[in-house]
This record gives C-alpha cells, structure tokens and sequence, in this order.
C-alpha cells in the first residue's frame, strides 16, 4: 500500500480530540514552523513542495501565498470548507474525523502568510463537521494553540469558524468572501485576486480544506520529501473520492499520477466495476470536468495527464459511469443540479442552466427531436466563457463532453422515446 499523509491515523479513536492527536505528533509541525522557520522560508517550502490546490483549479498553494500584497491593510486567510461538487466527499472526512489536522495547516499558514484572523467556512449541510471543528478550535485555544503568543511566540491568531446556508456557489472564492461578509453570495469580478484585495478588502489567501490539511505533513517531513511522491508536475497525493458504480466506492489517498484502472479497478480501492457490468465513461474530478470515454482507464491521475486526456483533476471526485446507466438521463441529473445552483447574477448562466435543462429533461422523456441536440450545444457555446464564473463553464462541460462521446444515445431518445442502454433507464422514460 502506498504511503499514506493526509489521512494517516484517521482511524485511529479518538483522534478528533486534541489529547489523542498529539500523542500521534499532532502540532509538531507548528510548533517546528514557529521555531525554526521564518514565514518567508515557509512560504518557500510550500513552493518547493509542489504542493497544489486540492479545491478544484490546482492552483500552486506556494505561489498563491506569494502573491499576497504587501500593504497595511490586515491579512486574512479562509479555508474553503464549502465542499458541494457533486462526486466530492473529503474535506467533510477530513474536517469530521481529524480537525485538529486541519487546524494545525491553518495556523501554520496563517504563520507563513502574516495573518491574524481566519475564518473556516463550512458547508451549510455538514452539520458535524462544523460541529467537529468547533470543538477542535475551542480545545486549541484552551491549550494555547490559538490566541495570544501561541506556543510562547510572537505569533497570535484567532480562528472563527462560520457555517455557510448550503449554496453550491459560495465555494467560489470571491462568493465565499462576500457571504462572510454578510452579503448574498454573489460572485465579485476578478481581477483583483483575493490575494490583492480580499475580505474586508484586505490581502487574503483562501485556500481549499484538504490543502490547508496537507500543510502540516509537509512542514514535518519537509518539501523534498513530500515532492518525492506523485509526478514532475503533479506532487504528493491526494484523495480521490470514489463514487458511481464502483463495487467499494470510498474516499482513497493514492499519489497523483497512479493510473484510474488502479484506482477504479483495483481490490484495495474500487474493486470493479458494480455487477461486473462494463465501464461506459468516467468523471474525474467531479461533476463540472468534461466525462472521458472507457479507453481512457489507462489514464494516469495527475492534473497534466487528465488534461491531455480531455478533461481537469477538478475537486478529485471520480463518477464512474456503467453501461447501464442511461447517459441522457445522467447528464440531466447535473444539468439539474446547476440550474438549482446557479447564483441568477449573470444572464448566460442564469438562463442558459434553465433551458439546458428544459431540453435535457424533454430528450430524457421521448419528448425532444433531434434539432435539441444541437441546439443544446448551441446554449453551451453561449454559456461557456461569457458567463461570470466559472459555475457557468462547468455547467457545460457534461453536456458537450456527452454529446461528442454518446451522440447515439441522444439520437436515440428522439426515435424510439426511451434510452438505448440498461433496463433501470428504461423503466425511467415515459
Ligand atoms: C493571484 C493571480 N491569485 C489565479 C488564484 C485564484 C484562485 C486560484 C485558482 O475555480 C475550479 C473551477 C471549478 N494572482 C491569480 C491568482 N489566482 N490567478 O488561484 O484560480 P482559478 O481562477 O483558476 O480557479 P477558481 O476560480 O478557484 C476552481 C472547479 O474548480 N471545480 C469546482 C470544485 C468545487 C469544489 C467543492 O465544492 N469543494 O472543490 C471542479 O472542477 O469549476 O474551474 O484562488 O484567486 N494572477
Ligand atoms: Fe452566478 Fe452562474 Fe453567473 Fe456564476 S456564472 S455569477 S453562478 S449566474
């Protein structure tokens, strides 16, 4: 089995409370960064490390730190715990099971990043996650692990942990912002970055949970190592959040660049796929990536490799997809899900989502003609890259992605009124 970092000793009992997670070397990093390194020197580790975003984008986390502007307006940091992407079931494990982890990334970035006050958004419906990091935050300052000179140093910070009302679109960052501020989470034009002009309009780093939780590991083993695991590009590992018809779906940790025929395929992880059916299309990181077709199984799990395949990383959420699944039918599904999701700010998102989904659900139920099929493609094209944010684009990419991959299954639905594939989607179509 692989070596396992950002979910070694989740298992363990106990290991939500602060007592258990120090007798594992919990807040050893910390207190190593407090001691031994300048903040800067930090930043620089992370940027040796290769370590990326794990929210979505990949964006390296060494250089984002870097861009913070260098002005006298305070600093913030907030940990994007607004985990929604549909396929993605992480940073809710993470947060439930190991808080204290996350904390301790939390304050040494916060370190590394001269900043003061952090906010850990949470996702509206992960009840015991916010739960679990309250109390995690509660036992950190009892223990003089936040506030005032935490560890006897010149540092102080103070963490507040804020529960968001369970919108998809407020894990984009600048949405995310704007709800913590106590306004409708709408998205703000960027540029500026965060970096550069953030909550409250101050430099702020946000960073998604699971890459706030790899920091520790990092600080303790140190960058080389950590950029040991994984590909050039792509460092270090990750958690590839399994689901679909999958035999053992599951949250795995493997290195970036392990091939998706190990991960799916694999007794230790996914085992096959459910039924022994035949593997019709995978999602590889959640439901805003482009779907890729069977043949690319051999596609190695790194951010380069999955590009070059058609497709993004995304969030790590891996929707394998049988041939029994009727594709239609799945598309509007997640059509569905970002016409709920979709903030109304900009017009192209807004309407787009409402009619894409119109066209889908008509196409699903025998309903449509072949003209839709086009015609959705059409809405994409004026939806992807003229909308606000990228909740826009991402609605899109299983559209086009599945009509360029089963265009058949498609066409099939406007001449016989059903799905060509699996007897549960045609007990679906009316
Ligand atoms: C300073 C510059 N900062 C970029 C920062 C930027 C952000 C990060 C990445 O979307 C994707 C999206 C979803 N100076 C900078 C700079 N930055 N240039 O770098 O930025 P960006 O714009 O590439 O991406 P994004 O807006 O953060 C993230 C996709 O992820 N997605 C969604 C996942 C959802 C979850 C979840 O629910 N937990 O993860 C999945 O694929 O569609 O494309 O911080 O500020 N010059
Ligand atoms: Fe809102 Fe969609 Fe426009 Fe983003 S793209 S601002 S979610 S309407």
């Amino acid at each position: 089995m692989p070596e396992l970092i950002i979910t070694k000793n989740l298992d363990v009992p106990g290991i939500d409370s602060l007592a258990v997670y120090q007798q594992y070397g919990g807040y050893t990093a910390l207190a190593k960064a407090l001691r031994e390194y300048q903040p800067d020197a930090l930043v620089e580790m992370m940027k040796v490390s290769g370590l990326r975003g794990r929210g979505g984008a990949g964006f390296p986390t060494g250089l984002k730190w870097s861009f913070l502007a260098k002005n006298n307006m305070p600093r913030y940091l907030c940990c994007n715990s607004d985990e929604s992407e549909p396929g993605t079931c992480k940073d809710r494990v993470l947060m439930e099971r190991m808080p204290h982890r996350l904390l301790e990334g939390v304050i040494i970035t916060s370190y590394a990043c001269h900043v003061q006050t952090a906010f850990i958004y949470v996702r509206g419906e992960l009840t015991r996650a916010a739960e679990q990091v309250e109390k995690a935050v509660d036992e950190a300052y009892a223990a003089g692990l936040l506030g005032s000179n935490i560890l006897g140093s010149d540092f102080s910070l103070d963490v507040i942990v804020h529960r968001g009302a369970g919108a998809y679109i407020c894990g984009e960052e600048s949405a995310l912002m704007e709800s913590l501020e106590g306004r409708r989470g709408y998205p703000r034009l960027k540029p500026p970055f965060p970096a550069v002009v953030g909550l409250y309009g101050g430099p702020t780093v946000i960073n998604n949970c699971e890459t706030l939780a790899t920091v520790p590991a990092i600080v303790a083993g140190g960058a080389e190592w950590y950029a040991s695991f994984g590909t050039e590009k792509s460092k270090g590992t990750r958690i590839f959040c399994l689901s679909g018809q999958v035999k053992n779906p599951g949250n795995y940790e493997l290195p970036l660049g392990v091939p998706m025929r190990t991960l799916i395929y694999d007794e230790a992880y996914g085992g096959g796929i459910l039924g022994d059916r035949e593997l019709k299309a995978v999602i590889p990181g959640g439901s805003s990536t482009f779907i890729l077709g069977a043949d690319k199984i051999d596609t190695p799990l790194d951010y380069e490799s999955i590009a070059a395949a058609g497709s993004m990383l995304g969030s790590g959420g891996v929707i394998v997809i049988s041939d029994e699944t009727c594709i239609v039918g799945a598309i509007a599904r997640m059509s569905e899900f970002y016409r709920d999701e979709s903030c109304g700010k900009c017009t192209p998102c807004r309407e787009g989502t409402f009619w894409m989904t119109e066209i889908l659900e008509r196409l699903e139920h025998g309903h449509g003609e072949m003209r839709d099929i086009d015609l959705l493609l059409d809405i994409c094209d004026n939806v992807s890259g003229k909308s606000f944010c990228p909740l826009g684009d991402a609605a899109t990419s299983c559209i086009t992605s599945g009509i360029r991959l089963f265009r058949e299954e498609f066409e099939y639905h406007v001449t016989h009124g059903h799905c060509l594939t699996g007897p549960g989607s045609k007990q679906q179509a009316h």
